[in-house]
């Protein structure tokens, strides 16, 4: 039985990381579509299309729910997959949603309307498309009002992560959270809006100073999985877990390895 994780490179194993953690029994199929990555600067169509086989694939694999562990795929393709429709049988979720729930303070699945929240300036890092494509305020205006969201694209710094260079991806960090504060000076939180930069906790917070509250997503997507697979335990679907990769399979485990600090072994698609 396993659940299916897709992202387009190694930011998805953020997730995945978390989710083993508060899942030990259940398997995952990790899927890493690193020779299109990163998606971030594709348009959205070319995103949708990606994500879709990717997500299909899965589905092919016994995976009867798939998470989409990349804000980008999330912001360009999951509403439209959904609206489109899904096979019987099959599903597949985000990773906004949790993490939205969290800033403002809501029970999963509270659909009462827009109220005010406790945090009022909240700085937004992600890639250049899940930016431009607005998803992140669209899910929050159905949620809160009077929530000032100042967003940065943080352009080159998937790239360095999946290319190991992490003295180059902590200098990035610094020269967007240096960027932010030229628009936003004060922020009282900022949200890691790729799961690429969880990885890069650290250098965030230490940029943006000891007194802003840093979310990211892994434990609240594992948080929240969770509580899905108990509702809908069916979902674990059929299938055994593992990790799979449309890049070299060497390449992408050694990476793997280092960024989990466990042995990883990816296989080709
Ligand atoms: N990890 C992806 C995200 O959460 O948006 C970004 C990956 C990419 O391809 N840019």
């Amino acid at each position: 039985m396993a659940v299916g994780i897709f992202d387009s490179g190694l930011g998805g194993l953020t997730v995945l990381d978390a989710a083993q953690k508060r899942l030990p029994d259940v398997d995952f199929l990790y899927f890493a579509d690193n020779v299109h990555a990163p998606y971030g600067v594709r348009d959205a169509e070319n995103i949708y299309d990606l994500t879709r086989s990717a997500v299909t694939d899965l589905w092919n694999r016994g995976c009867d729910l798939v998470i989409l562990a990349c804000n980008t795929a999330s912001a360009a393709a999951l509403r439209r997959m959904q609206e489109e429709g899904v096979p019987e049988g099959k599903r597949v979720l985000g990773v906004f949603v949790p993490l939205i729930e969290a800033l403002t303070e809501r029970q999963w699945g509270d659909n009462s309307p827009p109220r005010e929240v406790a945090v009022k300036h909240v700085a937004l890092f992600a890639t250049p498309a899940t930016v431009s494509s607005r998803a992140f305020q669209r899910e929050l205006a159905f949620r809160a009002i009077g929530v000032d969201v100042e967003a940065q694209a943080c352009g080159g710094v998937v790239d360095a992560i999946e290319d190991g260079d992490m003295i180059l991806a902590e200098a990035l960090v610094r020269s967007h959270v240096d960027a932010l504060r030229r628009k936003m000076p004060e922020p009282q939180a900022a949200i890691l809006g790729c799961t690429h930069y969880p990885l890069m906790a650290e250098a965030f917070q230490k940029a943006l100073g000891p007194d802003v509250q840093v979310f990211s997503q892994g434990d609240l997507v594992a948080e929240s999985l969770a509580d899905y697979l108990e509702r809908h335990p069916k979902m674990m679907g059929a299938g055994s877990g593992g990790y799979l990769t449309t890049g070299k399979p060497e390449f992408v485990s050694d990476r793997a390895t280092q960024f989990l600090r466990r042995h990883i072994s990816f296989q080709a698609v």
